[in-house]
């Protein structure tokens, strides 16, 4: 291992850029051990907003031009619209630099099963930024089912509820673009949700082997923001023209486990009074849990032996990553999954091995993505084993 820091090259600088560069300032504070950093370089196409944004988020320097630079870092964060997910990506794999890439994976299959096989190809370590794995709680809920205190597994029931679309004065953005992200609320959030799902029961219940989806797009066309609208929160703006949304607001879906268990997923920008209710459900022969990104600090739980759930507080020093920040009962939040989950990516660079998420991992998802896209079109199931 080089005694060198890691240089960085990072692709993106809005909310994910953020979310990123905040947990890479926080890493050397509370995870002494990770390896260290050097913020290199910061891209995006917008030179006077990426240089505001690289003095910000603590880079040396800026670049409008990904392909001049990624050959120059070690490590390449991949946080741009899901459509130029993978050409940067095989480039930076291809020349050497790891890559950690926020999801889903691409916007087709077909790109990320090229980035799939690039990884496969390269000596770098390429990571998939799935940041809800890192949540204690949800490490916590993992060792449980994989012990088997829930017994075998029946149902699991995944929801990923946002409004900021309810409102039709909401902006388009590229999120509303399928050439761009592929997909809307299925992909965005889906992804998270399938993810977490795999996460937690593959180890008792196996993977996904069938899928039926459906999906809705409630408001065919959005205002284009204006000068004083655009963000997810805001309304458009001053805007006058309008442009046409083509992807999905809500998507539901059904599935069946290997060992025969049942899912319900569910995802929706629609859900008014739902700000990022990310809530997963598991219920087994010997007992249950639930969980809520609203309440990311707690699992609710019912094992064998107990009347009704009880909460359980996944905040001692013994649990996952928490004797990094504060006394015991001291609370968490969102930020720190980024925190945690690039720990374990860049100790997985620096020592030269695989990560998990991984590509595979990305891919698969995507798979599970178009299955549920293929399913609404075709109005049946599809085998997903
Ligand atoms: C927007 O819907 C979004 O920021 C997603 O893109 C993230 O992945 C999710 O964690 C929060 O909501």
């Amino acid at each position: 291992m080089s005694n060198e820091p890691l240089t960085i090259g990072m692709l993106g600088y809005r909310f994910m850029g953020k979310a990123h560069s905040n947990a890479l300032e926080r890493l050397p504070m509370f995870f002494p051990e990770a390896p260290e950093v050097e913020r290199d370089v910061l891209i995006g196409r917008d030179e006077e907003a990426v240089a505001e944004a690289a003095e910000r988020f603590g880079f040396n320097r800026t670049s409008t031009d990904w392909e001049a630079v990624v050959d120059e870092v070690d490590v390449f964060y991949n946080l741009g619209p899901n459509a130029i997910h993978a050409d940067p990506s095989i480039a930076a794999l291809e020349a050497g630099a790891s890559v950690f890439c926020e999801k889903p994976l691409a916007h087709t299959l077909e790109d990320a099963e090229r980035m799939r096989d690039a990884a496969r190809d390269a000596e770098g370590t390429a990571g998939i930024a799935f940041n809800y794995r890192f949540i204690p709680a949800i490490q916590y809920a993992k060792q449980l089912i994989d012990a088997g205190e829930l017994g075998e597994i029946h149902h699991v029931r995944g929801q990923y509820l946002q409004d900021w679309l309810a409102d039709p004065t909401s902006p388009w953005s590229w999120r509303n673009d399928e050439e761009v992200a592929g997909s809307g609320a299925l992909g965005d959030l889906g992804a998270h949700t399938l993810d977490l799902a795999r996460f937690l029961v593959g180890e008792q219940a196996g993977d996904l082997t069938r899928l039926s989806g459906q999906l809705k797009t409630f408001v065919d066309e959005r205002p284009v923001p204006g000068d004083d609208g655009g963000t997810l929160s805001s309304g458009g703006g001053d805007s006058t023209e309008t442009r046409e949304v083509t992807v999905d607001d809500a998507y539901t879906a059904q599935a069946e486990f290997e060992n025969g268990a049942v899912g319900t997923f569910e995802a929706t920008r629609f859900a008014t009074g739902h700000k990022n209710d990310h809530n997963i459900v598991i219920n087994g022969s010997k007992g249950s849990l639930r969980f809520s990104v609203e309440r990311l600090n707690e699992i609710e739980l019912l094992t064998e032996d107990d009347r009704g759930f009880q909460t359980i507080l996944v905040t001692d020093e013994d649990d996952p990553y928490i004797d990094c920040w504060w006394p015991a009962g001291h609370i968490i939040g969102w930020e720190h999954t980024f925190v945690h989950e690039n720990y374990e990516f860049l100790t997985a660079v620096a020592e030269g091995k695989e990560h998990t998420p991984s590509f595979e991992d990305g891919y698969r998802v995507q798979e599970l993505l178009e299955a549920i896209e293929r399913s609404d079109e075709r109005g049946e199931w599809v085998d997903v084993s």
